[in-house]
């Protein structure tokens, strides 16, 4: 783990950041066997660093998308946390008026541009707002998310050159987690450490963060985004991370028998929401904390008392 040169506030908002969404999950994983929410949920839970430190070096005016395993990039780009808790409980006051469920998660205000359920989907659809973001003018760029089983998508390669061709402002964030499913990545890629080397043999810069240090991640992004502010297209990011529950729904899995417990202790000790909460001012700390607690409160209270959406409601914001 690096040291961070981040002031004590920079400091205390990436925590604000990683705690909101951790808690967030773990309330959400508390409420789901209720049936209250009406969708899976792909938690992140053990892997919130790598949103929380690139929406950290982000602005108002740039853009994400990203898969079904979404909240954390939502929360961390301000998408609005009721209108997430809502879409979940299929209430009509959801960030997709409830169609949408855990996995479609949109907050266009806050430049959540939407996540998508099918791997790697989302990939080129940021192309096309990174192409939207140059032809503005305005320096904006666009981050896209996805897991190490999207690299292995065919739209995914695609992208990355026609990324590349015209130098889009697109950051490119691959948030592995080692697994596809229950499929480990030494199963699935001829050669699983070399993720980087794709995008650099197109001539897009990459790079690799082994230990999840959110100090780290952070601070290749602001290199990444700073550049491609200036013009110089599109980066990578390969982040290693671990998913602590199982791929859909709130449980653990390592009964399952396609991993096991003793490969998330490391990530355990080197959790860096624990990690972070050490190095905020105790008092500070506990206020982050109750705030945090009292925000999920209220967005749950806002799902429980909202309303389903009407009959009619099926016929409208839909393609047929
Ligand atoms: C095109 C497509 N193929 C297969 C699936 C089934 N599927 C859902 S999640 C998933 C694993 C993707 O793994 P990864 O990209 O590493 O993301 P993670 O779940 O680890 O975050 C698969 C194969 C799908 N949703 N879409
Ligand atoms: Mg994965």
């Amino acid at each position: 783990m690096t040291e961070t040169s981040l002031s004590p506030a920079d400091v205390s908002r990436l925590y604000r950041s990683l705690r909101r969404i951790r808690r967030f999950e773990e309330v959400t994983a508390e409420i789901y066997p209720s049936d209250r929410i009406k969708s899976p949920v792909h938690l992140a839970i053990g892997q919130e660093q790598v949103s929380a430190a690139i929406c950290d070096v982000l602005g108002a005016g740039d853009w994400v998308g990203g898969s079904y395993r979404s909240h954390a990039m939502y929360l961390a780009k301000g998408g609005s946390m009721p209108a997430m808790m809502a879409e979940m409980f299929g209430k009509d006051t959801g960030c997709c008026r409830g169609k949408g469920g855990s996995m479609h998660v949109i907050d266009a205000a806050a430049g959540v541009m939407g996540s998508s359920a099918v791997v790697s989907t989302q990939i080129p659809v940021a192309a096309g707002y990174a192409l939207a973001a140059k032809r503005a003018r305005a320096g904006h760029v666009v981050a896209v998310f996805f897991g190490d089983g999207a690299s292995e998508e065919g739209c995914f390669y695609e992208t990355l050159n026609f990324a590349a061709l015209h130098a889009l402002p697109l950051l490119f964030v691959c948030e592995n987690n080692g697994y596809a499913i229950h499929e480990p990545i030494a199963r699935r890629r001829a050669r699983p450490d070399e993720i980087c080397s794709v995008a650099e043999a197109l001539g897009v810069p990459a790079w690799r963060i082994d230990d999840g240090d959110v100090f780290a991640i952070r601070q290749t992004a602001d290199e990444a985004v700073r550049r491609m502010r200036k013009g110089g297209g599109p980066a990578l990011i390969e982040a290693k991370v671990y998913r602590w529950r199982e791929h859909v729904g709130p449980n653990e899995d390592y009964d399952q028998g396609y991993r096991f417990a003793d490969e998330v202790v490391p990530w355990k000790r080197t959790d860096q929401v624990e990690r972070l909460a050490a190095m905020v001012e105790p008092a500070l700390r506990t206020r982050i904390d109750a705030e945090v607690e009292a925000e999920i409160a209220e967005a749950v209270r806002f799902a429980e008392d909202s309303p389903i959406p009407q009959p009619k409601e099926v016929w409208s914001d839909v393609y047929a």
